[in-house]
């Protein structure tokens, strides 16, 4: 039913710290709507399967070096190459669930020093989420879950900066969620959230564009 003339899909953007829950939320609330009958599709950035992402990918793990202006452009990239795609599944009816977005390409960026103007400039134009959902978390407390990996930002004072950085994008609309939480009432609450949105993006509620 969630596929009819009238609905379109709700684009949906979990953003918050590293090691926050983002990733087994974003696929519990996919299983959740599918649950319920409607089309969604877990999306990630960075989507590390296209040559970008690729790049990016290298860089995470360390095995290149990028100059920061570089590798924010490649993140900003690897957005756009998705984008036409991302517009077309939406006006198809398929909710996305998106783990990362532009929030995180600004976020770390300016956290590094990089202006926080210049960082958004190449993300305009992009497709403007329905919801953000910040999975709130100190990051002392994301740095005690399970500890980092071994990629490049997993540092105690970088994610400091990082929730800063957070503090200075998030706005009124953005739904914060206590992710310090047993993830099964993360869950309840993001699913809440999620549903209502999904129901309210009729066709006759625009996509709109960043930043708005
Ligand atoms: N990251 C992610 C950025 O620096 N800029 C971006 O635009 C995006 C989408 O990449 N530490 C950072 C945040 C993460 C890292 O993300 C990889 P993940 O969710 O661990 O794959």
């Amino acid at each position: 039913r969630a596929c009819n003339n009238e609905s379109r899909g709700a684009l949906i953007v979990l953003e918050g710290l590293d090691r926050c829950g983002k990733t087994s939320q974003s696929s519990r609330l996919v299983s959740y709507l599918e649950g319920l009958g409607h089309s969604a599709e877990l999306w990630r950035f960075p989507d590390r399967t296209t040559r970008v992402g690729q790049m990016i990918s290298a860089y995470l793990l360390n095995q290149s070096e990028l100059d920061d202006r570089t590798i924010h452009l490649l993140f900003s990239a690897n957005r756009w190459e998705k984008r036409s795609l991302m517009e077309t599944k939406l006006k198809a009816g398929t909710t996305l669930i998106v783990d990362r977005y532009s929030y995180s390409g600004v976020a770390f960026s300016s956290a590094k020093g990089v202006d926080l103007e210049w960082c958004k400039a190449p993300e305009i134009g992009l497709l403007a989420p329905d919801l953000v959902l910040y999975l709130d978390m100190p990051p002392e407390n994301a740095a005690e879950r399970g500890g980092y990996g071994n990629e490049r930002y997993e540092r105690l004072e970088f994610q400091k900066k990082v929730a800063q950085c957070y503090q200075i994008l998030r706005d009124p609309s953005w739904k914060m969620v206590d992710a310090c939480q047993p993830i099964e009432d993360v869950q309840k609450q993001l699913q809440k959230i999620v549903l209502d949105n999904v129901l309210t993006c009729r066709k006759s509620k625009p996509l709109s564009l960043l930043w708005s």
